[in-house]
């Protein structure tokens, strides 16, 4: 599939459909909810936006294309989940410094495992200041 994104002008890094479902929220525990998104990540942010009919690209600035929520990965950490967060294969957990916490998954190892590098690089490259 094609990475056709395009926000404030700069191409992202890496796209791709993911199961995306919030744990906490600025360290409260919310339940969960999981939903098929588009996972955009640019520089540092990490971008969530519904999933459109499983379409192979995905470009943001139109109406119906605003992210529903965007995590700053800076001074964040990831990790794989562990079993008694979900019963879900390929489960990442992704903390932010503010305190949300979320579990991203797919059924696809090569997709997770992808992410898991590119992830945890960016966490490793993007410093807090
Ligand atoms: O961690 P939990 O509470 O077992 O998570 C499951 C529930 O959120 C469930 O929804 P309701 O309890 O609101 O009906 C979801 O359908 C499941 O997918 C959740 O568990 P997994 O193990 O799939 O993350």
């Amino acid at each position: 599939s094609t990475c056709v994104l395009d926000l404030n002008d700069k191409p992202s890094e890496k796209c791709g459909v993911l199961n995306v479902t919030k744990i906490t929220e600025n360290g409260k525990k919310v339940r969960k909810n999981w939903t098929s998104s588009w996972t955009v990540l640019q520089g540092s942010s990490l971008l969530f936006a519904k999933g459109q009919g499983g379409g192979t690209s995905w470009k943001f600035g139109g109406s119906q294309s605003k992210p529903e929520f965007t995590v700053d990965l800076r001074g964040g950490s990831v990790e794989w989940a562990s079993k008694d967060k979900s019963s879900k294969k390929h489960v990442i957990e992704l903390k932010t410094r503010k305190g949300t916490e979320l579990l991203i998954q797919s059924e696809i190892d090569s997709v997770i495992n992808d992410w898991y590098k590119t992830l945890v690089e960016t966490v490793n490259t993007h410093a807090w200041e």
